[in-house]
Order: structure tokens, then C-alpha cells, then sequence
């Protein structure tokens, strides 16, 4: 039973070691939301809200996620015994529309809260059956193509079993073939556009076809599906949805429409694990593949995402980069790594997350908190 007594809301701030940019935007430091959970019990553990400073990728902010989780969604769970993890979603969805990622944070604190009383992995606690899992690399938008090609070739001399490409309008296409002519045709590629595109662009989407992309990720508007459809009946390679899936209803309306073959899942971004777990069970039943997004997490929400991602249908390499890619210092003991072939251990011998967060450097860091109690 999860009985929490107290919620500890952070804000702190992590430098990136390069600037990532993407086709909405740039982010040189996070602002990363943290929440630690208290359970009655003695029980704690941390999450993470994977809003950032600007509505660029989802309309949700630190500034309106903060709030929301105040206001609204800590006092329908502060005080309140709730018998199992999955039922959080559903009281949190009640008469509250959208602010997902807000959500997430503490439906998926109170999974990671029952796999500490359960004593268990969290990764074990939602069905999780892998030990290991294929990482791929998310690579922003470069100054020129010199440095993509650069990047990519690193990447896939470190490992990394997928080069996730960031487009925009004029970096595409040329861009793109120029990568693939450095790398060859076995090395897994991708594009994602972070919904740079529309119709009108079809013919610079249809010059991707020939240069043997794995997918092309969300290349039109964040809350499209018809028009995403339209463009997959062109294109032979397959769509994969990021923004558009906020919810399993929506990742059944992809299937429906056709709008798109593959699902990133980010399990923010559909309101925590209990959706994440029904995407991903529906996806398998209907025989589309899923993989785990990022969004540039600490190591705290990294956390969330490799416990996902053990689960069976994530057949496909998740942006699950090490710590050391993104940080000079991570916020987590062991920081999260990858091996020589591209794979990041699950950790499967602490109950928990399976990481040791780093309370004194999260002190250091912190600019603000705020602390909730059961009134
Ligand atoms: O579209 O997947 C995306 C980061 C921020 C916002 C959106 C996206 C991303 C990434 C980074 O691609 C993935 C990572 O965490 O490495
Ligand atoms: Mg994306």
C-alpha cells in the first residue's frame, strides 16, 4: 500500500556539456524538476519531471508543472492510501486535462515507492524481462554537416546501435545522404524533426525514402495524426510518432489511421508507467514496435526510462545515452553507462531505481524547493 506523507519538489540546474538543438529550439542547461517521495512507511525514493524552461516540445513547463503538482495533483495523493501503483494514474487523471508530464512524476515516484517496499527492482516490479538494452544516440543539430558526419561516425565507434538525426528545413535531406555516404548501409539510421514539416514539404520528406532511414520521427505538427497518415501512405519508410502520443487512445488512432508504424514512448510524455504500460501492451497485441525516448533526463529520470525499456516490446534501441554524454557530473551513484556494444545494463541488484542519488550535490544545485505535506 502507498500511504505518502510528504512530497519534496526541486528545482535544480545541470550545465550540458554541448548545447542540444533541436528543430523547436536550444538548450544549453536544464532546469530539471525533482520530486522525492515520503511514504509513511519510511519508504522514499526520487523522480523526475521532464518538463524544460520552454513549451517548445509539449506545452508543459518547470513553471506550469510546478504549480500543477501543488496545486492540484500532491494533495489527491498526500494522506491518501492507495492499495497498488496502478491505480495513481486514474486519480490523477480525474477532472485534471493534460499537464502529463506533471503526472508522471509522481504516478511514476509511487511505482518506484512499491518497488522499495516490495523490495525489488523497479524494472522487475512492471514485468521488465530484459537485462540489458540495445542504446541508441540522439544527435542535435550540428553547426554544419562536417560536424554531423563527425558525430555520427563517433557515436557508432562507440557503440551506440542507432543515430538518431535532428532535421529541420535546409538541414535535411543533404545532410542526412552525406551521413549515410560517411557511414554506409548497415549503420542504423533515423531522422527526427520535431514537427519542422508540413504537407507542403512532402517532396523534400519523399528525397529521405532512398536513403534507408530505420524511421522518420514526428516530422509534422506535435498534435497530428490525419495529416501524418496521409504522408505515410507516400512514404515507404515507416513513421514513428513522438509528440502525437500522449495517451493510449492515441497510439490506437495511430494504428487506426495508419498515421504511423512505430511508437516512442516516453513515459513523461503519456502521463507515467501505467499508460506506458498500456501503450506498450496494446502496441505488442497489434504488432507495432516501441522504443524509449529521451529528454535529456538526469540520472534520476534516465532511471525511469531504463526500467521501461526492459519490458519485451522495446525491440527497438532507446536514446538511453550515458550520463557522461549529456554531464560533466551526473546527479546519480554509479552514473548510467553504456559498453562497447551499445548496451546499458538494467540495474537489477538494488530494489528501487538502482541507482544511488546523490543528495549533497542535488543540494548544491538546487535553486528552489518546496515542500508538500498531507494536510
Ligand atoms: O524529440 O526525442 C525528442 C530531447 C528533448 C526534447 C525532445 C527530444 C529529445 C531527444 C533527446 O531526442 C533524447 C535524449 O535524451 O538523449
Ligand atoms: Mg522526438
Amino acid at each position: 500500500m502507498i500511504h505518502l506523507d510528504r512530497i519534496v519538489l526541486r528545482e535544480i540546474r545541470l550545465p550540458l556539456r554541448e548545447p542540444f538543438r533541436i528543430s523547436s529550439g536550444e538548450m544549453t542547461e536544464r532546469r530539471i524538476l525533482l520530486c522525492e517521495l515520503f511514504d509513511a512507511d519510511g519508504a522514499s525514493t526520487w523522480s523526475e519531471c521532464v518538463v524544460d524552461d520552454a513549451p517548445n516540445y509539449s506545452p508543459e513547463t518547470l513553471d506550469t508543472a510546478w504549480p500543477t503538482i501543488t496545486r492540484f495533483l500532491a494533495p489527491r495523493l498526500l494522506g491518501r492510501r492507495v492499495e497498488t501503483p496502478g491505480e495513481v494514474f486514474a486519480l490523477l487523471e480525474q477532472d485534471v486535462r493534460g499537464h502529463n508530464m506533471a503526472k508522471a512524476a509522481l504516478e511514476m515516484g509511487c511505482w518506484a515507492i512499491a518497488a522499495e517496499q516490495a523490495e525489488m527492482p523497479l524494472a522487475r516490479l512492471i514485468g521488465g524481462t530484459r537485462e540489458r538494452i540495445a542504446t541508441g544516440i540522439s544527435l542535435g543539430i550540428q553547426r554544419d554537416v562536417h560536424a554531423l558526419i563527425a558525430k555520427a561516425e563517433e557515436a557508432l565507434a562507440a557503440g551506440y546501435q542507432k543515430v538518431k538525426i535532428k532535421i529541420a528545413p535546409g538541414r535535411d535531406v543533404d545532410w542526412v545522404r552525406a551521413v549515410r555516404t560517411a557511414v554506409g548501409h548497415d549503420a542504423h539510421l533515423m531522422a527526427d524533426a520535431n514537427n519542422a514539416y508540413t504537407l507542403a514539404d512532402t517532396d523534400r520528406l519523399l528525397a529521405l525514402d532512398d536513403l534507408g532511414l530505420m524511421m522518420i520521427e514526428q516530422p509534422l505538427a506535435w498534435d497530428d495524426l490525419v495529416r501524418h497518415a496521409e504522408l505515410q501512405r507516400k512514404l515507404r519508410t515507416p513513421l514513428c510518432l513522438d509528440e502525437s502520443i500522449v495517451s493510449l487512445e492515441r497510439a490506437q488512432d495511430m494504428v487506426t489511421l495508419e498515421a504511423g508504424r512505430i511508437v516512442n514512448i516516453k513515459p513523461g510524455r503519456v502521463g507515467g508507467f501505467t499508460a506506458s504500460l498500456r501503450i506498450h501492451d496494446y502496441c505488442e497485441s497489434v504488432g507495432v514496435p516501441v522504443w524509449c525516448g529521451g529528454m535529456l533526463e538526469s540520472g534520476i529520470g534516465r532511471a525511469y526510462n531504463v526500467a521501461l525499456a526492459s519490458l519485451p516490446n522495446f525491440t527497438l534501441p532507446g536514446d538511453l545515452s550515458p550520463s557522461a554524454r549529456y554531464w560533466a557530473q551526473d546527479v546519480v551513484t554509479p552514473e548510467w553507462t553504456m559498453d562497447a556494444e551499445g548496451m546499458v545494463q538494467v540495474p537489477l541488484g538494488m530494489s528501487g531505481i538502482g541507482v544511488t542519488v546523490d543528495r549533497k550535490r542535488i543540494e548544491s544545485l538546487t535553486v528552489r524547493a518546496e515542500e508538500l505535506r498531507a494536510r
